[in-house]
């Protein structure tokens, strides 16, 4: 899905700044609210999360339904044109109305969706409503406990007396971070001529030292029309030019995307009246033995795994902060980062791509792992579908960003309790992100602290991605066994002969917390604690990775183990540095984003 840009032959407009929003009462629905002003609305801004706006638990830990609404006029002068309606994301669920009749719906609360509104409006003023839903359970991704017990939250006693006391509907959030809800991402109107580009597909390819880029182009009128495609350097120089719908353009004196060097070409589309132009990067990524080639040096990842949270917009998609965050990754040497545990903006992605960070791109699935003591397990998620549609989305949305080198299908799905089910849900999709990647980047998913021997899925994936909490849910306090624990494992996945990243580790560590002997929740144990892991995967020559948990503090669900959120930040959740953070920045300004590791 191409992202909203406006050219010579394409106008966009946004919709975001002050909208109107109402909780449903519970009658919404049934009184059409859609279909009038909303009865008693309060101001809210969009895009942001609505749930840290207003001083309000009702707001906050709203379950449900709740109502966005707002006017808009076009100049005439563009109903001449296409026009389309476009959400960036809409958290998790959303039903849009345009003067009243439904104009679709839209499941998954990270990825971009649109309808075409041409027909549907009206001269003067148009009323746009759009109905929110940020209910979680066994179907959605992220994972709703619907049994009622909340990850890391209070969990429910085994007293049926006791649990029907609490009557309001509330999620049961079965992932450790806020369930942030709204119009989370731009909402844009853009036009395009009648006859327009509908997707452009950008693969760079090296072949014996020569660079080219391959190109499809899928337009409205398929192959009535032929494009004009031509590539523009980064001055806006054109390197090449040819026509068809589909073909590859020579790049001589090739400027590579590099980590930390983000070079970008644009790969200009002329279709009939339509104009668009994709930037792109010539980088080559892959998976060879132990190593992870990047422009077919082995690559070594330094970074965190990061969220989508600051106050007040909650997960909303502010660039201030995106440019803030980048800047401190670059100032503490790191290269990369995840976008657990969900697909984030892709304003955020055009960062990266501009910047040179590294990017590995994460799938809402989380949460699929607490029923294995359930016999009927795996089966009971209904989650498989709504899965597939968000790998397929998400690799649409992001195939042509150089920054991603490596999809994430998953976040600690129980692989080991139910081996054989894990395996059976996750071989399709491991293939179906192949499939769809027109680059066939690597492909994988994040493993729980578990009893690793027992795994079927990693194995099966092209690199293997681990979290671990040695030093802090298991031997917290006790670094020397976190330590022999850790170097006891790596010896099982060297024996598997695939390249090996550590996506999480760390400790929960609140800022201002100090002791010379260090203790758990101290700045100085965080340090001790990275440390210790950090001599073991420096030993180890196939790990070709490492990421903190986490880049900053983030909100989570409350509950006994989460004080004020999650703790485990590098940075503070205002992004001050813990000691975590000069640790990092030390270690990292040593080590090379390539060759780091002597195979
Ligand atoms: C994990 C999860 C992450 C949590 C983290 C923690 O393994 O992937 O979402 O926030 O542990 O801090 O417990």
């Amino acid at each position: 899905m191409l992202y909203p840009r406006s050219n010579e032959a394409r106008t966009v407009l946004d919709l975001n700044g002050i909208w109107d929003f109402q909780l449903d009462d519970g009658h919404a629905f049934e009184q059409g609210w859609w279909k009038q002003d909303l009865p008693a609305p309060e101001k809210v801004s969009v895009p942001a999360s609505y749930n840290d706006q207003f001083c309000d638990v009702k707001v906050r830990d709203h379950c449900g339904w709740a109502f966005y609404q707002r006017a808009f006029e076009l100049p005439d002068i563009l109903r001449t044109q296409r026009i389309v309606l476009r959400f960036g994301s809409v958290t998790h669920k959303a039903k849009v109305y345009l003067n009243g009749e439904c104009l679709g719906e839209h499941e998954g609360g990270f990825l971009p969706f649109e309808f075409e509104i041409g027909a549907r409006l009206r001269p003067g003023k148009n009323r746009l409503t759009v109905a929110v839903d940020n209910t979680v359970d066994y179907s959605t991704l992220p994972i709703g406990n619907e049994a009622g017990a909340a990850f890391f939250g209070s969990d429910l006693p085994d007293i049926p007396a006791v649990n029907a006391t609490r009557q309001a509907p509330h999620n049961a959030p079965n992932f450790d971070f806020f369930n942030y809800a709204g119009i989370h991402r731009p909402v844009k109107i853009y036009t395009t001529p009648s006859v327009y580009i509908e997707d452009i597909v950008v693969i760079p390819v090296c072949e014996q030292g020569k660079w080219k880029v391959c190109y499809r182009v899928t337009g409205s009128a398929k192959d009535e029309k032929v494009a004009k495609v031509s590539v523009l350097d980064k001055k806006g120089d054109v390197v090449g030019e040819t026509t068809g719908n589909e073909g590859e353009i020579a790049i001589a004196n090739p400027h590579l995307w590099q980590p930390g060097q983000g070079y970008l070409y644009r790969l200009r589309v002329v279709y009939g009246e339509d104009v668009y132009e994709e930037k792109f990067g010539l980088r080559t990524v892959r998976v060879e033995k132990t190593s992870f080639l990047i422009n077919e040096k082995p690559f070594y990842f330094k970074g965190f795994g990061k969220h989508e949270d600051t106050e007040t917009h909650g997960r909303g998609l502010d660039e201030a902060w995106n440019v803030k965050d980048l800047n401190l990754l670059k100032a503490v040497n790191a290269n990369s980062f995840r976008t657990s545990h969900y697909p984030y903006a892709e304003e955020m992605l055009d960062l990266c791509d501009e910047e040179g960070i590294v990017v590995i791109d994460e799938t809402s699935a989380v949460g699929l792992n607490f029923l294995w003591n359930d016999p009927l397990g795996w089966s009971k998620f209904r989650t498989q579908e709504h899965h597939r549609q968000v790998i397929r989305d998400l690799i649409a949305r992001d195939k042509n960003h150089p920054c991603v080198v490596l999809w994430s299908i998953a976040n600690e799905p129980d692989t080991e309790k139910q081996p054989e089910q894990a395996r059976d849900y996750f071989a399709p999709l491991y293939a179906l992100a192949h499939e769809c990647d027109p680059q066939n980047r690597p492909v994988s998913l994040v493993i729980c602290q578990n009893d690793y021997t027992r795994d079927l899925c990693a194995p099966m994936m092209d690199i293997v991605l681990a979290n671990r909490y040695y030093g802090w849910y298991v031997f917290g306090g006790d670094l020397d066994a976190a330590r022999r624990a850790m170097q006891k494992e790596m010896e099982y996945w060297k024996s598997l002969e695939k390249p090996f990243m550590l996506c999480e580790y760390g400790a929960d560590t609140v800022a201002g917390i100090h002791n010379m002997a260090p203790n758990m929740f101290s700045e100085e144990y965080q340090v001790e604690c990275l440390k210790t892991i950090n001599d073991v995967l420096d030993a180890c020559p196939f790990v070709v990775g490492e990421h903190v948990w986490n880049f900053a503090d983030f909100a989570t669900i409350q509950g006994t183990l989460r004080v004020d959120g999650n703790k485990k930040g590098a940075f503070t959740r205002d992004r001050r540095p813990k000691l975590s953070a000069h640790y990092l920045k030390a270690r990292w300004r040593e080590i090379p984003d390539f060759d780091y590791k002597q195979v």
